[in-house]
Order: structure tokens, then C-alpha cells, then sequence
């Protein structure tokens, strides 16, 4: 007999764990969605905004940190781009292993709510190259279209990037590449344009026009909350447990039941509770970093039985590096720069020289005369995760010689573009120790639970029936863009064909 109303738990509200709430919702089961972090909705704003900008943080900017920790630490080698701030549930958080800093979103809403919206659909070679067990005529077909869809992806505009002054930034970086022989790109994004264009008329307030991208973005910016997650609360079906970790998970295989361990806090940071709940299907939808500490814990503590050998291998950054090019006095970016990227310049061919960089902005309210860009690359050298009993902490082998690919392509590439604009050359005062290349930070963490190797090919965890991955652990390590649409896309596909296989049904006896 079927049981009608299975307890279902989704384990974090970010991209992976939207489309689960939404696709089960719209096909009637009832979910609980598990946030650690705050429901931004229930939070009041204060001097008319909910988030911060880049230059004023405060107690909403990072997760509890007493200082913020921008990837851009410095500035003519001076500490003056972070700023204490006092301790607060804020949407940015850093995940620290040895060699590696991945910043994530915290909050419903997960890295939507702190990203830069840049919304990319890979290179179809690439995809198929990395995840091999997938039916790329039906992605390609079907569910990017559909991500593109319900994430509001928008390709910007033309008057909005050829004349305005807040893409002069965007426009120097394509007009040097074009120089190198290099291909530049638009970049589509969720960011409302048409609102960003009455920003720039100051008819409205402003939010990427203001500085806000990383600290949140409190106007413009469709994330999970104004989308996916906004049509999954309509049904009605979702409990929402925001605030609330997971920090256990335990599997009884006599009755195929889970016990989730929740710890709750408040605003300030003090726990409010600890309590067991029993599910008969969870879905893990941390992230790479959080699906991957949780499941590597489980897997060493023997609280879930029969985890796959491959649980929390295969880590990657997406080939993340960071570069600035100083382009001399004669060349302006402008003192005025949107948050949101709209230009991406190329070399990809899918060989290990491959480079996709968006020209990221530089708002720092002042000319810089400077071109910023995060690279993504096509590294092959993966991390994996393990657990150190001694710290009672998740370690991941990830090193800056594990890097090098990256960087060479990106010096390689970057070196050209400097050839052909004589009088250029990198930046060494932005990065960690004066490096021109900052390759110990990721914004794309990818990895840990990958598809069709520690999950069967729709994210169903091997040997434990009930379980499954829905996030960007399922991709190994890579996907030569900014991944949150093929996230979105993967998690469509996967919950699509576990409804059809009746995978969210418990059978009783
Ligand atoms: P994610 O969105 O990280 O959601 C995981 C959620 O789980 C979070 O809300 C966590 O708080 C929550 N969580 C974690 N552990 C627990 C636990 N134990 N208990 C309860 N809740 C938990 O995962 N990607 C793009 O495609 N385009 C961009 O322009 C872009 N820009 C970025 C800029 C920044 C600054 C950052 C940090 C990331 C950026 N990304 C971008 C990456 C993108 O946001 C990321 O790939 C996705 O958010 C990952 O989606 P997931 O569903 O894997």
C-alpha cells in the first residue's frame, strides 16, 4: 500500500533544493525545506533595505563574522577594503578547508541570494564531456530551456551595454580582448534590465547600481525567493524551517526511515534548540561544501550504512581564478560600475587552455583604471573530502599545486590580451600575498556527490534507497560557466524522472 503523505525533508533552499520544493509541490507532496540560514522575507528592512551594499556592510553582510572577508581583500596593498562589522545571520558566508575558501550564500535562498545572476548555459561538447551518463539531446531540448524559463533569464541589452556609463567597465574589457583575437560574449542574467534601466534613471531604487551584489540585492535581482521558491510557497505545501541546520543524519534501514538532527538558532547566533525529526525521504540540497560535509561525516560515523565508496570525492572550483589588469592612466572603467556582469571574453575549445572570464565589476566608487575578471577554466585535477577525527571536521585535499592548470591557462590567455594592448599589465596589490592570480578562493564549489558514480544517474544515493543529491555536488568539479543554470536544470531533470519512477512513494506493508 502507498502511504499518501511520505515525510519529505529538503536539506537547503538554494538552486538544488528550489527545484525540488517547487516540481514536488506542483506534483502534490508536501515538503519540509531545511535553511540554516534566515528567511529574508520575515526580516525587517532597515533604512529602507533588507541588504547591504559593498562598501557599507554590517550584521546583514556576512555570517556572523566580526570582519567582512571580500575576495578583493586589498587595495594598493593597503587593509582597506574590509571593515569590521558586529555579528549577524548575513548572507555571505566562507567555508575554510587548508588550501581553499569557497564563499556561499546562506539565507532561503542559498547562492541566489548573493551571486551575480550571471545565467549560462554550457557549451554542449563540455557538458557532455563532464557528465557523460546524461541525455544531452533531452537537456538541451527540454530542461536548460526550462531552467531558462523559471529562473527569468534575460540576455541584456543592447543600449543598456553600448551606451550607458555604468558598462564602461564591460566595454573596455571586450574591446582589449577583441584586440588578442579573443571572442567576447553577452552574458544573460536573472537581474531585472528593465528596472536596472530606470535605476540608471534614478526613477527607482537603486540596487545593482548601488554597489549591492555579493552582500544581497535588494531590488532587481530575481534569486530563488522571487521565482522558484515564491511559486513553491504558493501551493502551500511547504513547511519551512528557516534558521535551522542539519547536523546529522542517521538512516534505520529496518523501517527505510532517516533522523535528521536540527540544531536552531535566532538572529543573534544563540541556539534555540536541538531536535530529532523522522523522514521517509530526504533530499540533500546543501551545496557541494554542505552535501559533501554531511554525507562525509555520515559515511565516517557509519550513521548512514553502505555509503558509496565515491561519497565526497571528485571536488573542484569550476577552474576559478581571479585576475586584475592595471591598463594605465589613459584608460577609464568609470567611477560608476553596475554589480551585475554582462560580458564574458573566450578562448574555449574544451583543451586545458580553455578560458571563459566574465568582466566582473569594479565598484569602487573611484576611476581604477583597472579590468577585473573571474576566470573559469577547464582544470583537470580533483579534491576530495575526508573526515579528520581528531578536529571532528571535514578536511579537503584541495592545494595550490592542484591549481596550476588554472593559472597557466589564465596567465596564457590574459598574457596575450596584455601583448596587444601595450602598456598594460597585472594588478598585485588586490590578492592574498601580492599574487597577480588569486586561485585559493571559489565562488563555483562543484563536486562530492557525483552523478551516476556515488548516485545512480538521477542523484538516488547508491545503496540507500530514499536519499538522494540534488545539487551542485552531482557535477564533477567543473562545467566551463557559472553553473547555477545547469544546477537548476540537472535538478529538474533528476526529480522529473524520480516522479515518474515513483521514487517520493513509501510502500507499507
Ligand atoms: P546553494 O545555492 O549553495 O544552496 C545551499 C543551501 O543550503 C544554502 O542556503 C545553505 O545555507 C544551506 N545549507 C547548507 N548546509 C546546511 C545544513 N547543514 N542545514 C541546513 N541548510 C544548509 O547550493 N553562479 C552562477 O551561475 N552565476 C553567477 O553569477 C554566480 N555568482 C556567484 C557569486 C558569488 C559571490 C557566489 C558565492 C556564488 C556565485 N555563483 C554564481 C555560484 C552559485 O550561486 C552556486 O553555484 C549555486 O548557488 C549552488 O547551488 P546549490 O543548489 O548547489
Amino acid at each position: 500500500m502507498n502511504t499518501p503523505n511520505p515525510r519529505i525533508a529538503i536539506i537547503g533552499s538554494g538552486y538544488g533544493g528550489a527545484v525540488a520544493a517547487y516540481q514536488l509541490t506542483q506534483a502534490g507532496y508536501s515538503v519540509e525545506l531545511i535553511e540554516m540560514g534566515a528567511d529574508w522575507e520575515k526580516i525587517p528592512a532597515k533604512n529602507g533595505k533588507k541588504f547591504t551594499s559593498m562598501v557599507s556592510p554590517s550584521e546583514r553582510s556576512m555570517w556572523f563574522k566580526d570582519r567582512t572577508d571580500m575576495p578583493l581583500g586589498s587595495l594598493m596593498y593597503l587593509d582597506i577594503v574590509n571593515k569590521n562589522i558586529d555579528r549577524g545571520p548575513g548572507v555571505l558566508d566562507i567555508e575554510k578547508f587548508e588550501h581553499m575558501k569557497v564563499y556561499v550564500g546562506r539565507g532561503v535562498g542559498g547562492g541566489s541570494l548573493v551571486n551575480g545572476g550571471m545565467a549560462v548555459t554550457p557549451d554542449r561538447a563540455f557538458f557532455e564531456h563532464v557528465l557523460p551518463s546524461v541525455d544531452a539531446d533531452e537537456m538541451y531540448a527540454t530542461y536548460f530551456p526550462l531552467a531558462n524559463q523559471l529562473l527569468s533569464v534575460e540576455e541584456p541589452p543592447k543600449d543598456l551595454l553600448q551606451n550607458s556609463k555604468w558598462y564602461g567597465f564591460s566595454r573596455v574589457g571586450v574591446a582589449h580582448a577583441t584586440k588578442a583575437g579573443f571572442s567576447s560574449t553577452t552574458v544573460p542574467n536573472v537581474y531585472d534590465w528593465d528596472y536596472m534601466r530606470e535605476e540608471s534613471f534614478n526613477n527607482v531604487p537603486r540596487s545593482a547600481l548601488d554597489g549591492q551584489v555579493i552582500f544581497g540585492n535588494d531590488h532587481g535581482k530575481k534569486s530563488l525567493p522571487k521565482t522558484l521558491l515564491a511559486h513553491a510557497f504558493a501551493t502551500g505545501r511547504v513547511k519551512l524551517r528557516e534558521f535551522t541546520e542539519v547536523v546529522t543524519i542517521q538512516h534505520h534501514k529496518d523501517n527505510s526511515t532517516f533522523s535528521l538532527t536540527l540544531n536552531t538558532i535566532n538572529a543573534s547566533g544563540e541556539t534555540t534548540g536541538r531536535t530529532v525529526e523522522v523522514y521517509d525521504k530526504v533530499i540533500l540540497a546543501a551545496g557541494s561544501i554542505g552535501t559533501s560535509k554531511l554525507l562525509t561525516a555520515a559515511k565516517a560515523r557509519n550513521t548512514i550504512e553502505d555509503l558509496p565508496e565515491e561519497t565526497g570525492k571528485k571536488w573542484g572550483p569550476n577552474g576559478n581564478i581571479m585576475t586584475a589588469r592595471w591598463l594605465g592612466l589613459d584608460t577609464t572603467t568609470g567611477c560608476f560600475q553596475s554589480g551585475i556582469p554582462a560580458n564574458g571574453v573566450t578562448n574555449w575549445d574544451g583543451s586545458e587552455q580553455s578560458v571563459f572570464a566574465e568582466v566582473a565589476p569594479f565598484p569602487a566608487g573611484i576611476e581604477t583604471h583597472t579590468s577585473l575578471y573571474l576566470a573559469i577554466t577547464n582544470n583537470p585535477n580533483l579534491a576530495d573530502f575526508t573526515w579528520n577525527e581528531e578536529k571532528q571536521a571535514t578536511d579537503l585535499n584541495w592545494d595550490s599545486k592542484m591549481a596550476e592548470p588554472s593559472v597557466t591557462s589564465t596567465r596564457n590567455f590574459f598574457d596575450t590580451i596584455n601583448r596587444a594592448n601595450p602598456g598594460t599589465g597585472y594588478r598585485y596589490d588586490l590578492f592574498e600575498g601580492g599574487a597577480p592570480f588569486a586561485d585559493y578562493f571559489s565562488y563555483h564549489p562543484l563536486g562530492g556527490m557525483i552523478l551516476n558514480e556515488a548516485t545512480d544517474n538521477y542523484g538516488e544515493v547508491k545503496n540507500v534507497p530514499g536519499l538522494f543529491v540534488m545539487d551542485g555536488s552531482l557535477i564533477p568539479g567543473k562545467i566551463g560557466v557559472n553553473p547555477f543554470v545547469t544546477i537548476t536544470a540537472l535538478a529538474l531533470r533528476n526529480i522529473n524522472a524520480l516522479l515518474t519512477a515513483n521514487r517520493f512513494t513509501t510502500t507499507t506493508k
